[in-house]
């Protein structure tokens, strides 16, 4: 067994001695020699927004060249509740060409990336994107990232209040150091005042803390995967309190049994204008408690278990100065993608526009960066980022709808009534060539694996069913694979685990269904269960449940670790018994 670490890891060093985040990245930034930055400096960078990447498909090209790594940088901009104004994002298409590789990527949490920055051009793409009133501090890092909300712009009091709180969350944990400022904006360094983080203080949390605000009937952004988030309980049409929930997670390692993804505890119910201190009283817990020793056991769903959850609650209990109530019930929720045309609840309209894998580009076939920004630019509507990797316009009256559905048709770009189920739902994290961590293709060739399953779907007249794939590059988990109906995750190249059995509303983990499957071989291995689906479902029964049934599970299966072996054989001889 290896043995448990004990001493602060390498991390919470560099934090330490960065001087709240400075580290001597202002001086990397001004050598023109140095094209890349040192591993300190590396990690601090996470936390204005940034990582050091390369391109991996020119790494061998090079070195036979004898040339180092071609770096280059990713940057996310957080923007709480996936909010744009129509002119930010008219700033965000005109900085993917003049400093990125000319593509935007929404992503999972309704962010924003881009990829391909040059360390020369990265103060000033960071420069414009605060010009523009938007911000990259604390989009990644050891902080509270970005502040999720559902997407739906409706105008209502609960939908108003959802959004509110999200920004106000996100305004109440964002890190209080100048540094940012400094180095990006004014570019004069200032002497690090003692107590510039007084939430933090110089080491910040133990890892990352993602937290979101939802409505009990729309859980579209997934919140039961999240550190720490609130659910609206709505009673008599009205927003009465949040239940809070943490201890969510979705990062695991293959074959470490100590790690596992898991969905979020229930913790109490809290009232209205107790959900932003909610969120920053779990957030000090964690950053109190959590582990700084072993960062592959550092998330908060780590520390509840550790802690138990009771003891945690109490802990919650102890530190709030207001009343924490029981959880109240609520229904179970699906997810609404919002994708099409829905009501704003204002006499206006807001219509929703599938983004495969969240890559807004132009190629031979389908120019989305055009026609996007077509619309901004004639419509004059603001922008909501989705969970699900997708956008929506909001503001428009039916000429407006009209008007962009006939310029998503210009540009070769389906309507959401075009699309499949396979597709519609279905999303990748951007792997290779960009991410250092994937091991296997996911974005790139997620597209092609779901024509192959919507093929065999169709063919087993399966067209009408609800179902998400997903597929990410390696364990991490950032395509949210293991709440999926079906989910490939990463072995190595053109090789998967295959897992079945979540389900779109995020609320269940999925079991390893097959261990190191070949890319050609995954509908093989997924017919037996595909062919008695189609046979044996109940009416609007999803593959994920049929599967839970088939299995003869009964509630939604809460953890799911590293050390899970492959059910195939158990799910098969009952597949087969079925008939
Ligand atoms: Fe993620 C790391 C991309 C959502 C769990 N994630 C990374 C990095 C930064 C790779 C790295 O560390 O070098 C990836 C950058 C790739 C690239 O080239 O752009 C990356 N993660 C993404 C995004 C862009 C995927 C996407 O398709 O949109 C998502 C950005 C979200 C955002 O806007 O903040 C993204 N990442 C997620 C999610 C899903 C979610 O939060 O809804 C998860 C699982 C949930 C969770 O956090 O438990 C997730 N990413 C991870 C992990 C595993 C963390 C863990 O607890 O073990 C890593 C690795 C790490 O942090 O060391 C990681
Ligand atoms: Fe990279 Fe793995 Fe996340 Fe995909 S799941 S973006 S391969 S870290």
């Amino acid at each position: 067994m290896a043995k448990k670490k004990t001493e602060p890891s390498k991390v919470e060093g560099y934090k330490v001695v960065s001087q709240n985040l400075r580290g001597t990245i202002d001086e990397t930034l001004k050598n023109p020699e140095a094209d890349r930055f040192e591993e300190s400096d590396l990690q601090l960078l996470k936390f204005h927004g940034s990582y050091q990447q390369d391109d991996r498909d020119l790494r061998k090209s090079r070195r036979a060249e004898g040339l180092g790594k071609a770096y280059s940088f990713m940057l996310r901009i957080a923007l709480p509740a996936g909010q744009l104004t129509a002119s930010q994002y008219r700033d965000l298409d005109r900085m993917a060409d003049e400093f990125a590789n000319g593509t935007i990527r929404i992503t999972t949490r309704q962010a924003i990336q881009y990829h391909g920055i040059l360390k020369t051009d990265l103060r000033e793409t960071l420069k414009q994107i605060n010009e523009s009133l938007m911000t990259t501090l604390a989009a990644c890092g050891d902080v509270n990232r970005n502040v999720m909300a559902t997407a739906a712009p409706i105008k209502d009091a609960i939908h108003d209040k959802v959004r509110e709180t999200a920004h106000a969350i996100a305004a109440d944990l964002r890190p209080a150091t100048k540094a940012y400022y400094e180095i990006w904006i004014d570019g004069q360094r200032t002497v690090s005042t003692q107590n510039e983080e007084p939430f933090y203080g110089e080491t910040y949390l133990p890892r990352k803390y993602k937290c979101g605000v939802t409505v009990q009937n729309d859980n579209q952004i997934d919140i039961y995967s999240y550190d720490a988030g609130l659910i609206g309980v709505i009673e008599n049409d009205e927003l009465i309190g949040w239940n809070v929930v943490a201890g969510g997670g979705l990062g695991m390692s293959h074959g470490r049994p100590n790690t596992f993804a898991q969905i979020a505890d229930k913790i109490g119910f809290v009232a209205i204008e107790d959900g932003v201190a909610s969120m920053r009283v779990i957030a000090s817990i964690y950053r109190d408690f959590g582990n700084r020793a072993d960062r592959k056991q550092a998330r908060l769903k780590y520390l509840i278990d550790t802690m138990g959850l009771e003891e945690f609650k109490a802990e919650f209990d102890k530190r709030t100065e207001f009343d924490v109530q029981p959880w109240r019930e609520i229904p179970a929720v699906d997810i609404q993608d919002w994708m099409g045309k829905h009501e704003q609840g204002d006499g206006k309209f807001f219509y929703g526009v599938y983004v495969e894998n969240g890559r807004v580009k132009d190629d031979e076939t389908i120019q989305l960066r055009t026609a996007f920004l077509k619309i901004v630019n004639e419509l004059e509507c603001a922008v909501v980022l989705t969970a699900q990797q997708s956008l929506l316009f909001q503001d428009l009256d039916e000429a407006g709808v009209a008007r962009v559905e006939a310029i998503l048709k210009e540009h070769g770009i389906k309507l959401v009534e075009e699309l499949s189920n396979a597709r519609r739902y279905a999303m990748a994290c951007p792997a290779m060539p960009t991410c250092g961590l994937a091991v296997a293709e996911s974005e790139r060739f997620s597209p092609e694996m779901i024509t192959r399953i919507e093929n065999r779907l169709s063919e087993l007249g399966l067209d009408d069913t609800k179902l998400t794939i997903r597929m990410t590059g390696c364990p991490n988990g950032c395509a949210r694979p293991y709440t999926a109906d079906i989910a490939f995750v990463g072995r190595r190249p053109e090789v998967y685990h295959l897992f079945v059995g979540g389900r779109l509303a995020g609320d269940r983990m999925a079991d390893l269904y097959a261990a190191d499957i070949k890319a050609d071989d995954a509908i093989e291995t997924l017919n037996p269960l595909l062919e008695q689906y189609a046979k044996h479902r109940n009416e609007g029964e999803g593959l994920g449940d049929f599967y839970q049934r088939v299995l003869g599970r009964e509630g939604n299966r809460a953890r799911l670790t590293g050390k899970e072996v492959a059910t195939f054989e158990d799910v098969q001889p009952r597949l087969v018994q079925l008939g």
